[in-house]
């Protein structure tokens, strides 16, 4: 199907979907005139749910907006991990499980409460004998074991700032966000395991840190001999060792300011350089524990299921700050999805009793390629409710996600939202709202959103235009680290005052809200933003390369697959193992999920007389359509060549 196709389709979805009797009747949300009273006071809703935490000191006012920067829960005090951590270990849930992970085949091991606070204040003795202070950066690079989250709430337990790096990210991406961030302190493991191999995380550390800031290393044994690491005398430490010498007495959780900043978590953005986007402590856990009762209808004897990597921002909300706030119980599994075989997160969340599963569209996508037989062989009675996050789901992996996997009984929240939202904008909440497959209907309450035209006017039913959020919300990015300028002109420089998420999307007859993906040059491949430009300037950066454009074309798993079209440079002769080292190259400079699934070398770029590439028709190419208008082309026989070139390709 075409692009056009597929979004006819899309948006002529008729099925919808009631909530059932049963499910709405447990619902924490059963009234709907929730709607209403946040959209007519915000701030009354906001600092009702700002009192589900535990406030040192209370606020004083809920929101100052002078656009584009808020400031929300003025004057409170208040501290992340104690609210994640220590608190619950004050109640019933002290014996409760707080992280149940699961390793790769063999290894498992359940965090209660305070088993977890234990560890978070181990942790933050560490971090303070190796002299990190409140309001330092450390950066963290880790596979998904125990140790990620723990370190990021001991950074919350003493007022530091985490950055995490996604363990798929290379040495070099890990570099720059190191020296972007100003981090003194490093927390790595030895190395990682995926689909029973060894990923070499200190090997690609060594290799970030040379000639940054960081002072020391610490190194968390995850693999053990078999990684064959060395340690760097001074500068590296194991985590084993600092855990073992730290005090066991209760870490003081530091008093933070509302405002403080938790962490950051850098992102893709229309530039080649990754934005450091900045939360703060207050706002973000109010909006991230609210949802976690509102969207995913958290209860005390859930068992939360997020298959996403505590790398991306849907980890910190939905495998950490969000279920653990709510005191929830959260699975964590450290692999991949087909291994050791296809059934795996059938098997896990069998094992645990999930009760909410949270997925990202192309993992259902992939499910349906393999088959519905890797469901079926496990019981998944447990099931009560499913999430998607990361892209616009389609109709069709939607229908088969709830006929397989929810077994026709399970509401499905489909959530909208961005790193930069810090959690779900729109969202059915599923005791409530009636779903159609490919929407992902309403704003939840207490979040204004509008879709608007070029000149920023409301668009009728029917229409499509820019997604907005019109006021301010309590989980909003509060800047860009060091670059005030850039969250300005990215997020507030089109419409006066109104935050510009990026994406494109329609509003239906009935006023449900149908994303359509990014209105820039931001690609999302199997949900991972990744840049044109960052892809290019790694292209650039190979001796080989004179020029490339690189553009998303739609793929049937991915959701969107990178095509790079490249010019050599004079007398390099183009070649299959050019091809291969030029992806290589990318993957080394970036990372794995940004490599080009093909490259396309050309004599020439299509270019504007005035010199701009057009990558309009190139996406046309990509997407082998029939390309229109190519009178402002320079020279249009480019075209015409690359197109030949893209059909001998498959
Ligand atoms: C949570 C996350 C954000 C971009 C966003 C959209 C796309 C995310 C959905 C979606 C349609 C969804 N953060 N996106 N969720 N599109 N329906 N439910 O993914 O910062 O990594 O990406 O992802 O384009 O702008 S993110």
């Amino acid at each position: 199907m075409s692009p056009k196709e597929q979004l006819d389709t899309l948006l002529h979805e008729s099925r919808t979907f009631s909530p059932a009797e049963s499910f709405r009747q447990q619902a924490n949300f059963q009234d709907e005139g929730i709607y209403e009273s946040a959209l007519q006071d915000p701030e009354a809703f906001w600092s009702a749910q700002a009192q589900e935490l535990t406030w040192f000191e209370d606020f004083e006012s809920v929101c100052n907006w002078e656009p584009p920067h808020a400031q929300w829960f003025i004057g409170g005090k208040l501290n992340a991990a104690y609210n994640c951590v220590d608190r619950h270990t004050l109640t019933h849930r002290k014996n409760k499980a707080a992280i149940i992970w699961e390793g790769e085949p063999g290894d498992s091991r359940v965090l209660t409460y305070d088993m977890l606070r234990r560890e978070v204040d181990k942790a933050a003795y560490a971090l303070r004998e190796l002299g990190v202070q409140k309001g330092d950066r450390v950066t963290i690079y880790l596979p998904m074991v125990p140790e990620l989250p723990i370190s990021m709430l001991a950074c919350a337990k003493i007022g530091a700032i985490h950055s995490v790096v996604f363990g798929g990210f290379s040495a070099q991406a890990l570099r720059d966000r190191i020296i972007d961030a100003d981090s003194k302190l490093l927390i790595t493991a030895d190395a990682g395991w995926r689909r029973g191999k060894i990923v070499p995380l200190k090997a690609n550390a060594d290799e970030a840190v040379v000639d940054t800031p960081i002072e020391k290393v610490i190194v968390v044994e995850r693999v053990g001999a078999e990684a064959g690491i060395t340690l760097h005398e001074g500068r590296d430490v194991r985590w084993q060792d600092l855990m073992a010498s730290a005090p066991t007495s209760p870490y003081p959780a530091e008093p933070m300011d509302s405002e403080d900043y938790l962490f950051l978590l850098y992102t893709s953005g229309t530039t080649g350089k990754p934005k450091g986007i900045v939360h703060s402590t207050a706002g973000y856990l109010t909006g991230v524990n609210t949802s976690m009762r509102t969207v995913f209808d958290l209860k005390d004897n859930d068992v939360f299921f997020c298959t996403a990597d505590i790398g991306w921002i849907t980890g910190h909300t939905y495998l950490v700050y969000g279920p653990l706030s709510a005191g929830g119980t959260v699975v964590m599994y450290e692999g991949s999805p087909d291994f050791p075989d296809r059934d795996r997160y059938w098997e896990i969340a069998e094992k645990y009793g999930a009760t909410i599963l949270y997925t990202a569209p192309t993992s259902i996508r992939m499910f349906m390629k393999w088959g519905s037989q890797y469901v079926e062989k496990h019981d998944l009675s447990s099931l009560r409710l499913l999430g998607t996050v990361g892209e616009p789901i389609n109709p069709e992996a939607w229908m088969w996600y709830h006929k397989y996997v929810g077994q026709e009984r399970c509401p499905i929240v489909d959530t909208w939202w961005q790193t930069e939202t810090g959690c779900a904008m729109i969202a059915p909440l599923p005791g409530l709202i009636t779903t159609k497959p490919g929407s992902a209907t309403r704003p939840v309450p207490g979040i204004a959103v509008d879709i608007v035209d070029e000149d920023g006017n409301s668009v009728p039913p029917g229409h499509g235009g820019y997604l907005v959020i019109t006021k301010p919300w309590p989980s909003m990015l509060r800047t860009v680290w060091g670059d005030d300028e850039r969250f300005r002109n990215t997020y507030f420089g089109k419409f006066e005052g109104i935050y510009l998420p990026g994406d494109g999307a329609h509003l239906d007859e009935d006023g449900y809200i149908w994303i359509l993906g990014r209105i820039d040059d931001v690609i999302n491949v199997s949900g991972h933003r990744i840049g044109t430009a960052e892809v290019e300037s790694a292209l650039v950066a190979h001796p080989a390369v004179a020029e490339a454009a690189v553009i998303g074309r739609s793929h049937e798993v991915k959701g969107q697959a990178i095509t790079a079209f490249v010019t050599l440079r004079e007398g390099i002769a183009s070649s299959d193992d050019l091809v291969t080292e030029l992806k290589q190259h990318v993957v080394e400079r970036i990372g794995a999920m940004a490599r080009p699934e093909e490259i396309l070398f050309t004599a020439e770029l299509p270019k504007t007389r005035s010199g701009k590439i057009m990558r309009r028709l190139l996406r046309d190419i990509g997407e082998g359509r029939v390309i229109g208008d190519t009178t402002t082309l320079a020279d249009p026989s480019v075209v015409e060549a690359l197109k030949a070139q893209y059909k001998d390709q498959d």
